[in-house]
């Protein structure tokens, strides 16, 4: 049985990971517009894992017994002043997304919901390397500075990303 108040808390937080996975796939269409195509895959792959965020939690309130409600995503921006901006706007926002987490494993310790506890600790490893992935990348960018040769490295590198999933139940090959 999932506790009441988790259970409201992991339902908002399926939104939230759906806009996450929405607001990098603003992102992405905004660096392909810009025409750095490494860029553009991180975030697209980035969209792809915050898609399968929001399925884990969907999963796990089913197979708890609880009932799954989905909500309006909000619209996410659809455009940045540069590279850099996009990945200043990622950190804080990964910083926000772990507040959230933490508020849900703060609730599910006071409610003694020790089964989410155990699937939040997940997220809470996962947002440790979100928010330093951001990081790295931020920082990157702040040294390449204007270097147009630095930005095109940097952008063969990101195009390497591969796509993770979350609940091990996608096909990588065929995303289906
Ligand atoms: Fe789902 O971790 Fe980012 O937002």
């Amino acid at each position: 049985m999932l506790n009441n108040k988790v259970e409201k808390l992991m339902n908002e937080q399926i939104n939230a990971e759906f806009y996450s996975a929405f607001l990098y796939l603003s992102m992405s269409a905004y660096l392909e517009r810009l025409n750095l195509p490494g860029f553009a895959k991180w975030t697209y792959v980035q969209y792809l894992e915050e898609t399968t965020h929001a399925l884990k939690f969907f999963n796990y309130v089913n197979e708890r017994g609880g009932n799954v409600k989905l909500t309006t995503i909000k619209e996410p921006p659809v455009e940045w002043k540069s590279p850099l901006h996009v990945f200043e706007e990622i950190y804080k926002h990964e910083q926000h997304v772990t507040a959230l987490i933490n508020n849900i494993v703060d609730v599910s310790i006071q409610e003694k919901d020790h089964a989410s506890n155990n699937l939040l600790q997940w997220y809470v490893a996962e947002q440790v390397e979100e928010e330093a992935n951001a990081q790295l990348i931020l920082g990157q960018l702040e040294r390449v500075g204007d270097s147009k040769n630095g930005l095109f490295m940097l952008d063969k590198e990101l195009g390497a990303r591969v796509f993770n999933d979350a609940t091990g139940t996608i096909n990588p090959t065929t995303g289906a």
